[in-house]
């Protein structure tokens, strides 16, 4: 029998940056200074930052050199014109419109495509996406899986489209009042968990025959691209390089948030197949983020994406490795006995918060406590992922409830060491351990819109 081969990262480390362990009193302070949201706290209060995967990845020595020849013309920058390149040869997408990032690039599809009225379904809501969707007057409705909203199902699609729910929906308001799909790839709120290229067709195949544009959120379709090599039938041979293509050619344009898979700290974009709706978003390009031919990137940001997007599918490896870490983290909270969503996605690992504080009701916001009581734990920031982030229903005024009530902790790219995720598990399990001391937390601020970002907490009398 051969014996087990470990993988390791296809690179190494150049540069560092230390960081600080803070002693609990510290973080007592902190956490209450920051009115228990994670958001709120200071990056130097922080051991490991597992808030997000988004604008966090360590840039490699050749993305920094490419910086350097970054080109700041206002206008028709040759940086501008390698990153159009870029983003033909890998995504296939010919007419890109910059952006800053990637909720610029929601803001200009949404004020294009959608009209008053309109229904826009899409497989489970993003904040951002869905707040532009709303600004523009339109209304999101959720047509993915049902086995996406259960922790437990170890379906190995949970980001798919449930065709049945969507031809509902078309059934329901018309293919007139519907001006696109939005198909995001590797489903954030989901857990990270992909869409099938089965999948990806069918929703093509579906809309196109009724006139409906397919828009992804191809944030992390390289992701979504490795978790198709893994366990669809028919591409365990192809290259993440070409499945990511046959990805991107089951839709009419994507709008992508280059702080993820691009391995970029800032920039995004909106990329489109029709010049005719490039040339309408470009017209708002120019009044919201800047001039169409940077879009609210540097001329050093745009060379530092073009390299990003290339590196990303130069080999197979990278993406391998970066998910191999998440798995990793996963398994050893797994070990533990931590309840935890499986599969675990591609960006991090969701900690079902509702399982490990059961004795809360979700009006009390278990994941924001639990998220809050991990930092305090050891200094370990995530993100709550649960009722906070679904924020109010617009017309009843309602808190959304979500069934997932998670806490997501979301590993930046090239950044931490297996060290770190065990430092990362063992502090969770000791949180864990200890869970039936942990009260629920009363809102004392609440922003109106995206009001996890900024919201304020203070902990219930016991
Ligand atoms: C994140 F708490 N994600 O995961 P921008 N689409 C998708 C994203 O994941 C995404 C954007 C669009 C972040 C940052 C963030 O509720 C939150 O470049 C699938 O951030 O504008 C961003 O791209 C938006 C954190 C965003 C949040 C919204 O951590």
């Amino acid at each position: 029998m051969r014996a087990h081969r470990s993988w390791a990262e296809p690179w190494k480390i150049k540069m560092v940056e230390p960081i600080r362990m803070t002693t609990p009193e510290e973080r007592n302070a902190a956490i209450a200074e920051a009115g228990y949201n994670t958001f709120l706290l200071r990056a130097d209060d922080v051991y490991i930052d597992l808030l997000t995967d988004s604008g966090t990845s360590a840039m490699s020595d050749r993305q920094w050199a490419a910086l350097m020849i970054g080109d700041e013309a206002y206008a028709g920058a040759s940086s501008f014109y390698r990153l159009v390149d870029a983003v033909r040869d890998v995504y296939g997408y010919q007419e890109l419109v910059p952006t800053h990032q990637g909720r610029g690039a929601e803001h200009i599809l949404s004020q294009i495509l959608i009209e008053p009225g309109d229904v826009v379904p899409g497989n489970m809501y993003f904040t951002t996406t869905r707040f532009h969707q709303e600004h523009a007057g339109g209304r999101f409705v959720d047509v993915i899986v049902d086995e996406a909203h259960d922790p437990y199902s170890l379906h190995p699609f949970k980001g798919n489209v449930d065709l049945d729910k969507l031809a509902a929906v078309v059934d329901t308001y018309g293919a007139e009042r519907i001006p696109y799909v939005s198909v995001e790839t590797n489903v954030n709120m989901a857990g990270g968990q992909p869409v099938s290229l089965a999948n990806l067709r069918d929703v093509y195949d579906f809309c196109s025959s009724r006139g409906i544009l397919v828009m992804l959120d191809a944030t992390r379709a390289l992701e979504n691209a490795h978790f198709i090599k893994e366990r669809e039938r028919g591409y365990e041979s192809w290259t993440i390089a070409e499945i990511l293509h046959e990805i991107t050619r089951w839709s009419d344009g994507a709008t992508v948030s280059s702080k993820k898979d691009n391995l970029v700290n800032i920039g995004g974009f909106l990329a489109l197949r029709d010049p005719e709706l490039a040339r309408r978003a470009r017209e708002l390009l120019v009044a919201f983020e800047g001039l169409h031919t940077y879009g609210g990137m540097s001329g050093r940001d745009m060379e530092a994406l073009a390299a990003g997007i290339r590196e990303m599918v130069a080999t197979d490896d990278h993406v391998r490795a970066r998910i191999g870490q998440v798995a990793y983290l996963g398994d050893a909270l797994l070990k533990m006995g931590v309840p935890i969503v499986q599969p675990v996605g591609g960006h991090g690992v969701f900690i079902d918060a509702a399982a490990v504080l059961d004795h809360l009701d979700q009006d009390v916001f278990p994941a924001q406590a639990l998220t809050a009581e991990i930092y305090r734990e050891g200094g370990v920031r995530g993100m709550e992922r649960g009722i906070v982030s679904a924020g109010r229903d617009p017309v009843s005024g309602d808190h959304r409830r979500p069934r997932l009530e998670l806490v997501r902790l979301a590993i930046p790219r090239r950044v931490y060491t297996q060290s770190h995720m065990d430092v990362v598990a063992e502090s969770v399990a000791a949180v864990a351990e200890r869970r039936h001391e942990i009260g629920g937390l009363r809102m004392t601020y609440e922003p109106e819109s995206l009001r996890f970002f900024q919201a304020r907490f203070e902990p219930l009398a016991s």
